[in-house]
């Protein structure tokens, strides 16, 4: 079949579709018009269905993403027994190792020695993966598995000053060099 009577189809197609919505609008102007009462009704019911079905979906995403929540408490990371790495934060620099692992799940030990940062994690085609903030002080708990080989990011997330823009730090996850 060649493109010219394929696109005649599909215009064919799309035309009748076009015209049947525009007859369903004309049929429909032929019934005697809604009081405003039975509008308002309508609309009513439309809005408290709509709000429900959202509000249920909202719950139930909420309940299924729960155990993939990466934050914990200090008691929560001390009873883990995986892999934890300390990361200090400060104008403007991250302090962290240039290596982590592959496939291996690690607690980020998160604080600054400064003010308040961000760290955010970027994988290698510069999506962000997790993040949390540092808090002078206060430790910050982010666990985060590395499923991709490659190098990896952290950006501060939080503006800290007239450095904030350049604050980096580019480590490897896996042997790659
Ligand atoms: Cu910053």
């Amino acid at each position: 079949m060649s493109n010219a009577i394929l696109l005649l189809i599909v215009f064919a197609i799309l035309s009748g579709i076009a015209i049947a919505v525009f007859l369903v609008v004309v049929l429909s102007t032929r019934k005697p018009p809604l009081e405003y009462e039975e509008y308002v009704k309508t609309g009513y019911a439309i809005r408290r269905r709509w709000f429900l079905g959202l509000l249920l979906s909202l719950i139930a995403i909420f309940i299924l993403m729960v155990p993939f929540f990466p934050y914990m408490t200090t008691s929560e990371a001390m009873a883990s027994g995986t892999l934890k790495v300390k990361v200090q934060t400060f104008q403007f620099a991250f302090l962290m190792p240039d290596q982590l692992p592959l496939n291996k799940k690690i607690i980020f030990e998160v604080t600054s020695m400064d003010v308040n940062h961000g760290f955010g994690l970027y994988d290698p085609q510069g999506g962000l993966i997790a993040q949390v903030q540092a808090m002078p002080d206060y430790t910050n708990y982010l666990a985060v598995t590395f499923t991709k080989p490659g190098k990896y990011r952290a950006h501060c997330m939080e503006y800290c000053g007239v450095g904030h823009h350049v604050m980096e730090k580019v480590f490897t996850v896996g042997d790659e060099k």
